[in-house]
């Protein structure tokens, strides 16, 4: 899912939260998605710390919780500017930090000034006593660490959400502290890595973006020529467009109107690898736009539930995928930390690897000889994985891989006792580096960043500032700079410029030889493959991206700073007016995208008075085509149940074990078994998405090939979760869904 902006995943690590006061935790059931990572946080409880959480349901995560609150769902943002407005006005905040180290708070605070304990509790639900008691809690503990998760991205604010817990962590001086910080618990196997290496349709690897620069730079890393890059595209402008996503390509097959943002063009042909399709929102749009195309490949170890529910005649193609014990390389944690791994076994039977079948592809289409031009001799002879995996840590410097090499990296996972698991710091021949070398790692002599931001190690133990990625200056003239220091800075240089060819003299107070400014002409920190800028930025003690402050007023965004918007199926059509969505978007990921239009078509809570959320089960992952084809797994866990209120469910005449039927604001209906439970409040119900092979009430079990039909079956909730998209990133609004119940 794209909803990096940059820097995902952990500020912090698993073991750190060990040294936490305060476990916020809002829009996140680790006990249920991360129950390895669980551990840590029932550690800190031990430890004295205090456990939060923030959630509409009452999950296993919040049984742990010293201090629950059930809040509706989408309104994290009001929730986040209570705590903010209480802390400003109870001098919880840490004014030395802010003064440093952050910019923009004067917008934020006048923003928070509307949202009074009482207006909170009017949007959020949750009362004013209960919020103070929270804020205090939080903010009164040093240091406090904050999680979130899913429940904070999927929304059309999702965005927003994320840029708000940050905010308040600098509020309160927590970002860059052990014990601290913001950790994002991330998805699947290696979706850190994924992201790294932009499996993104807005970027090239490395958030390096879109831009003639960025393409330039890759270019010369992959030994190829721009021109030549170029004609690859329908039309060069063609490279710096940002693609279709998961989530939009569908309309890019259905809606005439998006050909204009890809050159003309409509889709009419798909290759998926490794996505479960039935987990974006509107699965018969999916349909749709599958049973449309021409050619459908699916590279995948196990039938894709889509190619089942999708009714297509000779052009679905699914070509058997081995799975990841049947290769090697490199995998990235939520932590920023990457591990080797080995392959187990050769990949059975027909499958085949998913590089391999890329390179089979590249041969066909025509472009093998420049696909594998910077791995080994350039002549097509290299090693796989370790040569790939030179190539991408030499060239993804903006994130510092430069010193995660394949050697390291194998040492290291074949010594794995010889770390310790709280601080990730090695001993013996491993003394001076981090499990994982979490980036940035910036060179071969480099520890690793366990904990980004933190002003308090030299950085060549991985202290930092905050990035000056945009500019030194704000538009109103106010240096971005930090006021303070770096640890172990040489030149007595406070806040600064991220490193050029042109100002690492004046930083570091070293004379660059004639040859070494060769070399960095025109170079910066991160396209420098020398490293000859980073390597003398290091031993002056400077961190190569700057020392910049934190930026909470973005002034060229649509939200300058985060606002609360109501989801565009709001469950309180009165509060619209106030909090409305955003406009139309003409082109998002190169699909017209609908907010305030969708959001005014109807009061559709009036018809669809229910609020549903869908999230994890421990014993199936993701659209649950891997675990529910796992005989023990599905035993655990056989068919979705929907909990529902005991007060709502005979006020709708069910018994406990009903099925109903679920309608969805888009005009389909799923039916699935009822479960009374307290779990969930009076006007919400929940269900786990992780189910497929019943459609509409269905069976399509018969829709599978013999022999390969999943064990558990039932109706997956995308079906019917409302439309809705982030207005950043276009990741589903699934966790703001309305529905009507019925007994079926
Ligand atoms: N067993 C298992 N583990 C998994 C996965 C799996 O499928 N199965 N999937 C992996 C993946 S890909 C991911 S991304 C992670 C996801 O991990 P999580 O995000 O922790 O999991 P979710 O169940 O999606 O949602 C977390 C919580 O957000 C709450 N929530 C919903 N809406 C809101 C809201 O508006 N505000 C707030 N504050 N809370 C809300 C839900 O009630 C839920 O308790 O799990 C990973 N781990
Ligand atoms: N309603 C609702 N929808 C959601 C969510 C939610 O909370 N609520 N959560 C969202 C989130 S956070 C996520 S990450 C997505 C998850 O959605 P997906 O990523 O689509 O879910 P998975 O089932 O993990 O699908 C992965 C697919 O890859 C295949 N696969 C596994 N290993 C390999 C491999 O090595 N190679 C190849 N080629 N294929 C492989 C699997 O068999 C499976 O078909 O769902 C999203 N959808
Ligand atoms: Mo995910």
């Amino acid at each position: 899912m794209a909803n990096t902006l940059g820097y995902g995943g952990m500020t912090n690590h698993l073991g750190d939260i060990q040294n936490s006061k305060c476990v916020f935790i809002i829009g996140a059931n680790p006990a249920v998605a991360h129950p390895v990572g669980m551990v840590h946080i029932l550690r800190a409880k031990e430890l004295g710390a205090k456990i939060i959480s923030v959630d509409p349901h009452y999950s296993r995560t919040a049984t742990k919780a010293d201090l629950y609150a059930r809040i509706r769902p989408g309104t994290d943002i009001a929730f986040m500017y209570g705590m903010i407005r209480y802390i400003i006005k109870n001098n919880l905040h840490d004014k030395e930090y802010i003064k440093n180290r952050v910019y923009g708070f004067e917008e934020t605070i006048k923003e928070a000034e509307h949202y009074t304990p009482e207006v909170v509790e009017d949007i959020t639900g949750v009362p004013a006593k209960l919020m103070i008691e929270i804020t205090e809690t939080m903010a009164r503990a040093k240091p406090a660490t904050l999680i979130y998760n899913q429940g904070l991205t999927q929304h059309s604010v999702g965005t927003g959400n994320t840029r708000q817990t940050a905010i308040l962590q600098l509020l309160l001086g927590n970002l860059g502290k052990p014990g601290g910080g913001c950790n994002i618990l991330r998805g699947h196997d290696n979706v850190q890595g994924a992201s790294d290496m932009s499996n993104l349709a807005h970027s090239l690897p490395g958030y390096y973006g879109l831009s003639e620069g960025a393409w330039k730079y890759f270019c010369n890393n992959w030994k190829v020529d721009y021109k030549w890059m170029q004609s690859r595209f329908k039309t060069p402008e063609m490279l710096h467009k940002t693609g279709y996503s998961v989530a939009t390509w569908r309309f890019g097959v259905l809606e005439e109107k998006n050909a204009k943002n890809n050159s003309g063009t409509m889709i009419r042909g798909m290759m998926n690898i490794g996505s479960g399709l039935s987990s974006i929102s509107l699965t018969d749009v999916t349909k749709k736009a599958m049973e449309k195309l021409e050619l459908c490949v699916i590279v995948d170890p196990y039938v894709n539930d889509m190619a089942a529910i999708a009714d297509m005649k000779n052009d679905l193609f699914m070509l058997p995928a081995a799975s990841q014990i049947e290769t090697s390389g490199t995998v990235t944690a939520t932590n920023r930390a990457t591990q080797w791994r080995n392959q187990v076994i050769e990949p059975m039977y027909e499958c085949k690897t998913d590089h391999e079948i890329l390179f089979e592809l590249a041969k066909r289409i025509g472009f093998y000889d420049e696909m594998v031009r910077a791995m080994g001799d350039g002549k097509g002879n290299f090693k796989w994985p370790e040569d790939a995996t030179r190539e991408y840590t030499q060239a993804i410097r903006s994130i510092g891989l430069q010193g995660v090499t394949p050697e390291r990296l194998k040492a290291q996972s074949d010594n794995w006792h010889m770390f310790d698991t709280k601080t990730l710091r090695g001993k013996g021949p491993f003394k001076g580096e981090y499990f994982g070398l979490p980036w940035p790692c910036w060179s071969e002599k480099h520890t690793g960043t366990p904990i980004l931001y933190n002003i308090d190690a030299p950085v060549m133990e991985g202290g930092m500032g905050f990035r000056t990625r945009w500019t030194p200056t704000a538009p109103n003239g106010e240096s971005l700079l930090s006021e303070v220091a770096l640890e172990g800075t040489k030149s007595g240089v406070k806040g600064h410029d991220h490193i050029t060819a042109a100002n690492i003299e004046a930083l570091t107070g070293v004379k660059l030889t004639d040859k070494e400014k060769e070399i960095v002409k025109g170079k910066t920190w991160s396209t420098d493959t020398s490293n000859i800028l980073v390597d003398k930025a290091l031993a002056a003690g400077l961190c190569p991206f700057g020392n910049g402050k934190a930026r909470t007023h973005v002034w060229e965004w649509i939200d300058q700073v985060p606002k609360h918007r109501e989801p565009l199926h709001s469950p309180r059509p009165d509060l619209i007016a106030k909090y409305p969505t955003y406009k139309d978007k003409e082109n998002h990921y190169r699909a017209f995208i609908q907010y305030e239009s969708r959001q005014n078509e109807k009061v559709w809570a009036k018809e669809f008075p229910m609020q549903l959320l869908t999230g994890r089960l421990v014993s199936h992952l993701g659209t649950g085509t891997e675990s529910r084809a796992a005989i023990y797994l599905a035993e655990i866990a056989p068919e979705p149940l929907l909990e529902i209120h005991p007060d709502k469910g005979l006020e709708l005449g069910l018994r406990d074990g009903d099925m109903v039927w679920i309608y969805g604001t888009n005009g389909l209906r799923i039916k699935v078994k009822s479960k009374f439970s307290l779990r969930v409040g009076y006007d919400t119900a929940s269900m786990p998405y992780t189910f497929s092979g019943v459609f509409q009430g269905e069976s399509i079990v018969g829709r599978y090939p013999k022999g390969l039909e999943p064990y558990a079956l039932g109706e997956g909730s995308n079906t019917i979760i409302s439309y809705g998209f982030d207005i950043v990133t276009t990741t589903p609004e699934t966790k703001c869904t309305l529905c009507r119940i019925e007994k079926a």
